[in-house]
């Protein structure tokens, strides 16, 4: 009996899934093999998509958060024309191709985002969705009803519900009422160590019915109608995310490992992969598709096409303010700095607050900008007194993230993949930690994220050793591709700020202090933190010592530097605003800024990456967790006060 094409493009996507982890010997065929059906009925008859434009801004979003079973998302993007040849497939997880270990985004046309470590991707979908919502409210403002309208499809496992994230982002979700964000949740009930229940028992209908999410249930899963019914109710609700429950079988097709972990992690083998093409009915050998099927797929996607070359000429005829909110002109850093060039604190001011009002300035002056914190807006300065975010009005600017630190980060990351803001999300430094996972994503994805990071060391005092971050710096510095950018006052907050902003491929990390700052710095404008990363803030180039510091140290270096001047000691202070590029910079050329002086190191956090720039003993840094006090006790006792760098610093020269 021949088959219908729709049951043979489901077999096409099993097999070819299955053929890509054979030839690498490596890989998950198990995902992909049960979720055929869904993804076909997904990609064919639901999802509004076009290949040919994979950046269209108003197509709908799939997000495949189970990243180990990218095999699917290559067979998808293969059938339905993405331009991701045959021969990527046949080279599967190998060096060089195009169609690596997990779902890598920037580098596969058509993955939306990097996925693998689990519980990433469903709540970077709820960023995606939150964008959507504020970028439709924004557009219909400005007239232009519908042209930002689209869904975010999700695939998610097990072990995506099971990380906490999850909960975090799913949470978020309900509370905003992300209507148009769909997961579709594989319930295979088994992970790597065998049946998901050894670990997990949620009921995870009622778990997510308790967030305001609407549940779905697909009980058959080879039959595409329901799968379809089901894609459908989904979109038709309006008064919440829908979560639907896809009661797959992992591996099905796979006469003796389908509904095991086995398959979940190793290719089949030869003998099991060729019952599996007997079972499915598939007669073509490896790699080899039927043009019929091709025509199938690529046939299915002509309504999106169509849809997105209509999309073009509405947009190209819309009103010039249309476009300025879906595609906003990129700033330049000397174009931020113009905006807030005018901000003078007349005293001493903590560099949170000197944040605050750059933020405020530059978010007056570009409409783009919008975050959020995860409660603690008012003390990291990012309550800035916009209308908040709320599931009855998107268009407000601040958006309230609850105590969910890691769906933050998720969330800045999907609402960056998706288009037409510039984010920032806030927390204290020391819960940096609780968000890394996702600056990792930020930063592997090359993603323009502003994380704003403040009580940036041991002087936020009396909350003591777990609110005083010591090793953060370091964390978050060896991280590729993050710049930590450690401001000493209010005239580096805005040179930080604007240069954080004018980034569209690295995230920044902007440290700021709780305590107030004098203003010591000159007014340099940008270019030098690109250039340099550090700038001299005090003394002169004939000097016996040159003090490198950071942030809120800075200062104090100064006043050290001036008692010693009445000795007769010649001390110059050199800002490091941002260590990682001072390093690339001056690493092997240190004698450029010191003409062979001796050198210092003044920061309030672990010693690590200092070695390069001064011997240990001349390295003024936390070697321990804190303690709770009172800030400047607390930072004396640490020996950061003016008076102990200079004493240090006569030890140094030998004049003790
Ligand atoms: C954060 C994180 N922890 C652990 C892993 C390793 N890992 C990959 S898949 C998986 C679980 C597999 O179970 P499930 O999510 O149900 O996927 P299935 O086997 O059903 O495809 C684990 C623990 C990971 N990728 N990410
Ligand atoms: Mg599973």
């Amino acid at each position: 009996m021949s088959q219908s094409i729709d049951s043979q493009v489901v077999s096409a996507i099993r097999v070819l899934s299955i053929d890509q982890v054979e030839a690498a010997n490596a890989g998950h065929p198990g995902l992909p093999m049960g979720l055929a059906p869904a993804a076909y009925v997904l990609f064919s008859k639901v999802m509004r998509h076009a290949p040919s434009k994979p950046h269209w801004i108003n197509r709908d979003r799939f997000i495949l958060s189970a990243g180990h079973g990218s095999a699917l998302i290559y067979s998808l993007l293969h059938l339905y024309g993405y331009g991701l040849e045959i021969e990527e497939l046949k080279h599967f997880r190998q060096l060089g191709s195009k169609t690596p270990g997990h779902p890598e985004f920037g580098h596969t046309t058509g993955v939306e985002m990097t996925t693998g470590p689990l519980g990433q991707g469903i709540s970077s979908a709820v960023g995606m969705a939150l964008a959507e919502a504020m970028l439709a409210a924004r557009v219909d403002q400005a007239g232009a009803k519908d042209i930002i309208d689209h869904h975010t499809f999700v695939f998610a496992s097990d072990g995506d519900l099971m990380e906490g994230i999850s909960h975090e982002a799913a949470s978020l979700a309900g509370h905003l009422k992300l209507h148009k964000l769909i997961v579709l949740f594989d319930s295979n009930s088994i992970t790597i160590t065998g049946d998901a229940h050894l670990s997990c028992n949620d009921d995870v209908r009622k778990r997510f019915e308790a967030y305001g999410w609407n549940y779905l249930l697909v009980e058959d899963h080879e039959d595409l109608e329901e799968i379809e019914r089901a894609f459908n109710e989904a979109k038709a609700n309006t008064n919440g995310p829908t979560i639907i429950e896809y009661k797959s079988v992992i591996g099905y097709g796979s006469p003796n490992k389908a509904g095991k972990s086995t398959v979940h992690g190793s290719p089949l083998g030869a003998v099991e992969a060729s019952a599996a093409r007997e079972f499915y009915g598939w007669n073509h050998g490896p790699f080899e598709i039927p043009e019929e099927i091709y025509q199938a797929c690529q046939s299915s996607v002509a309504a999106g096409e169509e849809a997105a070359a209509k999309w073009q000429a509405s947009y190209d005829a819309s009103a010039s303010a249309v476009k300025a909110i879906i595609d906003p002109t990129p700033v330049t850093a000397d174009e931020y700095y113009a905006a807030i060039a005018d901000f003078d604190p007349a005293k001493a001011i903590a560099s949170r607050v000197s944040s605050k009002e750059t933020l405020k300035q530059l978010s007056l002056a570009h409409l783009d900008i919008v975050g959020g914190s995860a409660d603690l807006a008012e003390s990291t300065g990012t309550n800035m007194g916009f209308d908040f975010v709320d599931p009855s009005d998107y268009l407000g600017r601040e958006i309230n993230f609850g105590i969910r630190e890691h769906a933050m980060g998720a969330c800045l990351n999907g609402m960056t993949l998706h288009g037409g803001f510039k984010v920032y999300g806030s927390t204290f430094l020391v819960f940096s930690d609780y968000v890394r996972p996702a600056v990792r994503l930020s930063a592997i994805m090359n993603l323009g994220v502003n994380y704003v990071f403040t009580h940036d060391s041991i002087a936020v005092g009396e909350d003591g050793p777990t609110h005083q971050p010591i090793e953060h710096l370091a964390a978050l510095r060896v991280m590729p591709n993050v710049r930590v950018m450690r401001p000493a006052d209010a005239n580096e907050v805005a040179a930080a700020w604007s240069v954080a902003l004018a980034e569209r491929h690295f995230p920044s990390a902007l440290i700021f202090s709780r305590q107030n700052l004098p203003l010591i710095t000159p007014k340099d404008g940008t270019e030098w933190v690109n250039r340099d990363g550090c700038h001299v803030v005090y003394g002169g180039d004939n000097c016996d010592i040159v003090i490198f510091s950071t942030g809120s140290e800075v200062a104090m270096c100064v006043e050290a530097a001036k008692a010693l001047e009445a000795e007769g000691i010649s001390v110059k202070v050199i800002s490091v605003l941002w260590r990682e590029r001072f390093l690339d910079r001056y690493r092997s050329n240190l004698d450029e800024l010191t003409n062979g002086a001796a050198t210092m190191v003044v920061e309030a956090g672990v010693p690590s990456g200092w070695e390069a720039v001064a011997p240990d003993e001349n390295i003024i840094a936390m070697r321990s967790f804190g303690a709770s006090g009172k800030g400047p006790e607390v930072q004396a006792h640490f020996g950061f006060s003016s008076e102990n760098i200079a004493n240090r610093v006569k030890k140094a020269l030998g004049k003790a």
